[in-house]
């Protein structure tokens, strides 16, 4: 099925809009959960690249609707293609760029957030989700299993066992358990979840931007090197960030008893 394109946008699968210094990504199929279609993925990746790339922009929502965050890849485009044209086409290869985008993104989750769409959630910075999203990764019940990541985000994030039982049987957490495991940084009532994440990413795109990035770039690297590098790494940005407008002010601020007006410098 083909979405049918936005004029002003450009977009078929996706809405944008901008909430003060927040850039917001609504998924948008809804007639299938918002299921993950090449052309959304392209789509998805644009959007938050001119977020990244837009000086008036401090970090970025990625959400869906009330029923689904993303019911996963689009099964209906997907069920014919073989390992030829999911090699030759790279199909989902936009999504391995999500990972370069550098201003914060949170997943703001309501509903299903299965197979790549967890994966998607899992991709962006840290997961706000209303009391009754749903996670897993049910691939295997389709014959095949995760490809976005989730084999390796999930258990970093969960630990060996229970990504195991999640990914060899498809159960779903709700978000509770979701929250327990270390998925989901925090869960609040379904009809709170886009202004609980508009409220953190405001907040978060108030700070020095440059302190920001720094910050965001430090906790990616804890996953990728052992301590001693990841705290080396940590040391050179905590002095570089000594470097920055953002810093002068910040603490100019704090002596000065008044709130601080980063330039994002
Ligand atoms: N794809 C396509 N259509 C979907 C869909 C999906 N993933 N999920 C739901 N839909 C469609 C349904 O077919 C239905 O369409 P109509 O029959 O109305 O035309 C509509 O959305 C509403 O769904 P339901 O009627 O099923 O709604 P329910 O509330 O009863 O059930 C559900 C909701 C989320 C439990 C159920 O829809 C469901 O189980 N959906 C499938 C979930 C799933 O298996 N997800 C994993 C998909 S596989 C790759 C990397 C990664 C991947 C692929 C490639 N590469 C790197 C190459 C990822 C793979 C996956 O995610």
């Amino acid at each position: 099925m083909t979405d049918a394109v936005n004029q002003t946008t450009g977009y078929s699968s996706i809405k944008i809009e901008t909430r003060g210094r927040v850039g917001i990504v609504t998924l948008d199929r809804p007639k299938t959960l918002n299921a993950l279609c090449a052309t959304l993925a392209e789509e998805v990746l644009q959007a938050l690249k001119e977020f990244d790339n837009n000086p008036t922009i401090g970090a970025m929502i990625l959400t869906g609707s009330e029923k689904a965050f993303a019911a996963g890849a689009d099964i209906k485009e997907m069920a014919e293609k073989g390992f030829s044209d999911m090699f030759i086409e790279d199909y989902f290869g936009a999504w391995d760029e999500v990972p370069r985008v550098r201003k914060p993104i949170i997943a703001a989750v309501s509903g299903f957030a299965l197979g790549g769409g967890c994966e998607l959630a899992m991709l962006c910075d840290f997961i706000i989700a209303g009391e009754n999203a749903k996670f897993g990764q049910p691939e295997i019940k389709l014959g095949i299993m995760p490809g976005i990541g989730g084999t390796q985000r999930l258990t970093r994030l969960v630990g060996k066992s229970l990504a195991m039982e999640l990914i060899l049987t498809g159960r779903m957490l709700k978000a509770d358990e979701a929250k327990q495991a270390g998925i989901v940084a925090r869960v609040v009532p379904d009809e709170s979840v886009l202004d609980t994440a508009i409220e953190i990413a405001s907040t978060i795109a108030s700070y020095n931007l440059p302190a920001v990035l720094m910050a965001k770039e430090a906790i990616n690297r804890a996953e990728e090197v052992g301590l001693t590098e990841g705290v080396r790494f940590e040391r050179r940005l905590f002095q570089a960030a000594f470097a920055t407008e953002g810093q002068k002010e910040g603490m100019a601020a704090f002596l000065e008893k008044r709130e601080a007006n980063f330039s994002g410098r």
